[in-house]
């Protein structure tokens, strides 16, 4: 009931409800209409109230609890629970922790600020307090341990969709793992797991995103290549309503990829918003350094190259950077 007081104030948003229309909408007296919007301040959403106009909501809370995140989340699976933490090392250390002791899948870790933070081969990756969105899902497909990648190019759709629908800005995909707004890096994704030989046991998808981090406050090698969805869209946004997205997107690609057994929409998404397909790619794997064109990715997600010798590469993973964009070393 109070979920449904609340849709109905944010599908006015901005504009007066009597408290009668309320209470005849959800067909309960007025007193408990009150009550579920004085609940409903006290989670610190703000809400006017004028005698004779009704209420207006003006303001909600950007609170990444599962409280919060719950009443609004419109997923089946992907965010049944969420863990949050105000501070914590990293929210894929702990969702690893949690799936090693039988977590379900569907479970997401948050954090206000991760103090070891951790990006691939053991990097760092920032992570500031109240700003960011950090966090972690707990995955069980029955895939190969070869396949998990495909998760990374699943997260990375959905982030890069979730982050234009919400804000409008013009998230692109940088092969594999990094989302990419006007040439800098906003958001990386790590993807780990728990595996035997042949069967995955658990997957973690870590998910970082610089919302209204104020990159500024980086080391000068990190300012050089960061930037946040803020600095895009000129005000904070609200974290809340991103995660939610985030979510719903994820679910409707990775359901659709246990379905089908394909990444093809994934990919589909990848496709459209790379920044990567169609410019000069240099690509270091181990102690080797490719110079070559990026042509396409397969279906499978794998990055498809032309070297220099004309030849066309499928390239399956390493560090690639891309010319024109903020990290190209
Ligand atoms: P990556 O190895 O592709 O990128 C790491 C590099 O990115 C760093 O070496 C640094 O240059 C740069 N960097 C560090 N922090 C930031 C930042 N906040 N914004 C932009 N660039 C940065 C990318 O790895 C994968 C990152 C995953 C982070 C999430 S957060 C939730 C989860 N928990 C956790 O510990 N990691 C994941």
């Amino acid at each position: 009931m109070k979920k449904d007081v609340l849709e109905t104030l944010k599908y006015n948003k901005g504009s007066f409800i009597s408290g009668e229309e309320l209470s005849n909408r959800m067909g309960v007296t007025r007193t408990a209409i009150w009550k579920h919007i004085n609940q409903l301040k006290g989670e610190g959403y703000e809400i006017e109230s004028v005698s004779r106009k009704g209420y207006r909501l003006v303001g909600e809370p950007d609170v990444l609890n599962q409280h919060a995140l719950q009443m609004e989340l419109q997923t089946k699976v992907i965010g049944k629970r969420i863990v949050h933490y105000d501070t914590i090392d990293s929210t894929n250390n702990m969702a690893k922790r949690i799936a090693g002791e039988g977590g379900d899948e569907g479970v997401v870790v948050i954090s206000e600020e991760q103090t070891g933070g951790r990006g691939r081969l053991g990097r760092q990756w920032m992570s500031p307090k109240g700003t960011g969105i950090w966090m972690s899902l707990i995955l069980r497909p029955s895939i190969e341990p070869a396949e998990a990648a495909k998760i990374t190019q699943i997260a990375a759709a959905a982030v890069a969709s979730a982050i234009r629908k919400v804000t409008g800005c013009e998230a692109g995909i940088k092969w594999p793992n990094d989302i990419i707004l006007q040439k800098k890096k906003v958001c990386g994704i790590l993807t780990e797991m728990g595996a035997e030989l042949n069967s995955v046991n658990y997957i973690v998808v870590g998910i970082g995103i610089n919302a209204n981090v104020d990159v500024a406050l980086f080391p000068e090698d990190i300012k050089k290549i960061a930037t946040s969805i803020k600095a895009c869209v000129g005000n904070n946004i609200s974290r809340k309503e991103l995660v939610l997205q985030i979510l719903k997107e994820f679910e409707a690609l990775y359901l659709d990829f246990i379905h089908t057994k394909s990444i093809g929409k994934s990919v589909d998404i990848c496709r459209a918003h790379s920044v990567t397909i169609g410019n000069m790619v240099k690509i270091i794997n181990r102690d080797q350094t490719i110079i070559a064109e990026a042509i396409d990715l397969t279906e499978e997600g794998e990055l498809l190259i032309r070297n220099q010798e004309g030849q066309v590469e499928k390239v399956i993973s390493g560090e690639v950077s891309v010319r024109g964009i903020s990290d190209y070393v």
